[in-house]
């Protein structure tokens, strides 16, 4: 049986209030308004009068749903099957986080002489593959229903492709299941649900810088949880910049002299553990070794990669010395990050001082070189490290914009210049992934949240096949001016705009639909992060804008 508000004090209040506004009409104001704070108040939700009860974010592809109420057992059981009839610790490990998560503000044990209408949590999986890689099956199907068909008792059910697909399911049910305090007991309304869902685009990223400020390995993993939250897949570590290197190199073991401290710095062992806490919430992590420019922090260790003392950025091209280090580099890295892109930089090299070295200077004439020559050599030779450790190289857009004909067919062009480089990138045959710096840098704090929703990374590409060649966006959080006591607000909750932008079907919602039910879903979403511990900022001033009715 739905859950339905039994008549209250304050419901016979109301009647009687209707029956003397019959005779009374003035005292009508006082029904209208009492009525809607109190199905405000039972449900802890605000919604309008005939809008949809529906904040799911990122927005599924395909859902239909009903008007049931249905309560939700906190002793919810857990059977999970397919996978060849292995169980699967990572669907395991996330259903008793998921129970943490809806169960947080409930109590954890059933009610005696209760019947709640969801006891079961049903999950399938059709593979016994638990690779994650670029490109895996993230589809699922959710089912929420009461007496369906000829099951019993009430079940959730979640199918998937893969663990993964199934860790999305996850995601969705948490965010149908509400607590609610006048029942104190966890619904969900709207049932029954059936949601079939994909995502949109394969990579839906958010990069982190570690240079420019440290972050201690528990905010990085909370980084990635509040990105499971919105269904983004991709973590782009840009673990290394002039300013400081945090990473263990064992190869190289002076490398991370070049951190700010020695308490500020990563371990192979602390690397390997945020790849497989990533790993459980099924996201990858791309690392980034930004070469030739940004890496002015190499030479604190090893101050032969510097042209010299009075250039110390870009590395040195004329030395062997600096591949065999970047090779090492990689090296070690290989045993850290097994996504199957590595993001080589390759941006804002300034290649003056080369050419004011006297011994770069002679090597460029010796090899009858420029140094536009020299760094298209340096990125291309990086590139062949990369690829010699089975990577595909990411460059960002500046090599493809300097030399697009000589970059290795198999790079992945990252855009952040404007919106203009996908178009051409991908009209050339290359992948691309979009991060246009207008609207998709975090650490642009002036960008509303409507602006970074409509970005569109297919934009201005109208051949489905060039359309294929964009794997999706990033939003990137630089860390000049942020560290872990700013990051998540500054994340939070405009990456969810973008999340949803490379999730949802591209016209889920319209451009007209600002002041609606994206804003509504977004600012509950944005609830949702704050109840789950993500200290996310507010979506927008509420400077004027009337009390909830
Ligand atoms: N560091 C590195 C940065 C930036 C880039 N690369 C950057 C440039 C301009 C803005 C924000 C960030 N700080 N390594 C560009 C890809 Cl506005």
């Amino acid at each position: 049986s739905s859950n339905s508000p039994k008549p209250n004090n304050r419901t016979i209040l109301l009647f009687f209030f209707f029956f003397i506004s019959l005779i009374f009409p003035f005292f009508l104001p006082v029904f209208v308004n009492s009525s809607r704070t109190l199905s405000l108040h039972k449900s802890k939700l605000r919604f309008d009068d005939g809008q949809n009860l529906t904040f799911l974010w990122p927005l599924p592809s395909q859902f239909t749903s009903g008007n049931q109420t249905l309560t939700v057992d906190p002793n919810l059981s857990f059977v999970f099957s397919g996978n060849g009839g292995r169980s699967s610790y990572i669907v395991e490990e996330a259903f008793q986080r998921y129970k943490n998560i809806i169960f947080k503000y409930s109590s954890k044990v059933s009610k005696s002489g209760v019947v709640y209408d969801l006891q079961k949590l049903n999950v399938i999986v059709h593979s016994d593959n638990d690779e994650l890689q670029l490109g895996v099956d993230e589809s699922y199907s959710l089912l929420v229903a009461k007496n369906y068909e000829h099951s019993i008792i009430g079940e959730i059910t979640i199918e998937a492709n893969s663990v993964y697909g199934a860790l999305r399911g996850l995601e969705t049910l948490s965010q149908l299941c509400v607590f609610d305090y006048g029942a104190k007991t966890v619904l969900v309304f709207k049932a029954p649900w059936f949601i079939q869902d994909k995502p949109r685009f394969e990579f839906r990223g958010l990069s982190l810088d570690t240079s420019r400020h440290y972050y201690p390995v528990d905010v990085i993993k909370q980084v990635i949880e509040s990105m499971s939250y919105a269904k983004l897949n991709v973590f782009h570590w840009h673990i290394l910049d002039e300013e400081s290197f945090p990473l263990e190199v064992p190869r190289y073991p002076n490398l991370w002299r070049g951190a700010y401290t020695k308490w500020e710095r990563y371990t192979v062992e602390d690397a390997q553990e945020i790849v497989s806490f990533a790993k459980m919430r099924g996201i990858n992590v791309m690392a980034e070794v930004d070469v030739p420019g940004h890496a002015e922090s190499w030479g604190k260790g090893y101050p032969d990669l510097w042209p010299s003392s009075s250039c110390t950025e870009p590395l040195d091209v004329s030395k062997n010395f600096t591949f065999d280090v970047i090779s090492g580099i990689l090296a070690d890295m290989r045993e850290i990050f097994p996504f199957k892109l590595f993001h080589l930089g390759g941006d804002e090299v300034n290649t003056d001082c080369w050419n004011s070295t006297p011994h770069v200077k002679q090597w460029l004439q010796d090899h009858n070189m420029t140094t536009k020559d020299a760094y298209q050599y340096f990125v291309l030779r990086a590139q062949e490290i990369a690829l010699s450790h089975n990577w595909t190289p990411v460059n960002w857009e500046e090599t493809f914009n300097a030399f697009p004909s000589k970059l290795n067919p198999q790079t992945v062009v990252h855009n952040w210049l404007g919106p203009g480089v996908c178009p051409k990138a991908v009209a050339k045959g290359f992948r691309c992934i979009f991060s246009n710096q207008g609207v998709w840098y975090l650490d642009h704090l002036d960008v509303p949240w409507d602006d970074v929703y409509f970005a569109e990374p297919l934009e201005g590409i109208k051949d489905a096949s060039e359309q294929q060649l964009v794997l999706g966006g990033e939003v990137c959080m630089w860390s000049e001016t942020a560290d872990p006591s700013n990051a998540q607000q500054t994340i939070w909750p405009r990456a969810a705009a973008a999340a949803e932008r490379l999730w949802s079907n591209r016209d889920a919602t319209s451009a007209t639909d600002t002041n609606s039910s994206t804003l509504n879903r977004l600012e509950y979403f944005r609830c949702l992060l704050t109840r789950r511990g993500i200290p996310a900022a507010p979506v927008r001033n509420h400077y004027g804008r009337s009390p909830p009715t």
